[in-house]
């Protein structure tokens, strides 16, 4: 895999989705649910996902595609060979009531192995990336490895759903995290939350349910500053099915998951 070749490919690749985007401002969207009332989809997605699509063909047809509006025809088996991981709008509910804090997510992975990562965030043009074992970087500023953090002054990414009353976790102790920590902040995209933990905005992001597409590139970025990614149960994190999600400065994560999380 010719590491340099794919990177400058996708960084053009990515500023073009992203153009495509800001025009579709102007325009009028359909919005569709999915499989619940919460859970959209605009035809921006669909049609910047076949957009993507269609590059990395042109670029390598061997290569395998798993997106999340399923523009391409991969099954989630196996991560076997180069595989691109593409969520074209995370945050797509942000993208139709805010037109903001949604981003464009890309990986690749060779055999299972994270070996770039991008997310841009359109409107705020900040586009994070790394190249493993390369530092990662937002726009042309490299990202400072996570520097350790005590509990009681970190701020945690968490919504409100995991202290509303639910049969998947023990309440009390996130009501006690909340208690201990310094702040809470909710921004309604994995990868932007993730990217502020890589950069030191967040200590902490967690979720009781993601897919792939909406970890895999921030993993990459996440790696190369130190940050750590698993399930809230701390093994590794799953890249072929929905599952819990966390990611923290190394020096809270195990904490965190020890004393705060108990899953149901
Ligand atoms: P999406 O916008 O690409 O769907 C919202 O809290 C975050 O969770 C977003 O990153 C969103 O990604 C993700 N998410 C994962 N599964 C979801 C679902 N079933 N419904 C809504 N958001 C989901
Ligand atoms: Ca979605
Ligand atoms: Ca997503
Ligand atoms: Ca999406």
């Amino acid at each position: 895999m010719d590491v340099i070749s794919i990177h400058e490919y996708t960084m053009e690749m990515i500023q073009e989705a992203a153009t495509r985007i800001r025009q579709s401002f102007t325009e009028k969207m359909e919005i569709e649910t999915k499989a619940n009332a919460n859970d959209l989809v605009t035809n921006i997605d669909k049609e910047t996902e076949q957009f993507i699509v269609e590059k990395i063909q042109a670029y390598d047809a061997s290569h395998r595609i798993f997106g999340e509006e399923g523009m391409s025809e991969e099954q989630f088996a196996d991560l076997k060979g180069v595989v691109w991981i593409v969520d074209p709008i995370d945050g797509t509910m942000n993208f139709i009531r805010q037109q903001r804090n949604f981003t464009i997510s890309i990986a690749i992975y060779e055999d299972g192995i994270g070996k770039l990562g991008y997310i841009y965030d359109v409107v705020r043009d900040e586009l994070y990336y790394a190249i493993a074992g390369q530092g990662a970087y937002v726009n042309e500023k490299r990202i400072q490895p996570l520097e350790p953090i005590e509990l009681d002054k970190a701020i945690i990414g968490i919504n409100a759903s995991w202290v509303a009353k639910n049969n998947r976790l023990n309440t009390e102790k996130i009501a006690k995290l909340i208690h201990t920590v310094r702040g809470t902040r909710s921004y309604g995209s994995a990868t932007i939350e993730m990217m502020y933990v890589a950069t030191g905005r967040l200590e902490s992001y967690m979720s009781m349910r993601l897919s792939p597409w909406d970890i895999a590139a921030g993993a990459v970025i996440a790696h190369e500053v130190g940050a750590k990614c698993t399930t809230l149960k701390g093994e590794p994190m799953n890249l072929l099915a929905q599952d819990t999600f966390i990611i923290a400065n190394p020096s809270i994560h195990e904490q965190l998951i020890s004393e705060y999380i108990e899953l149901i």
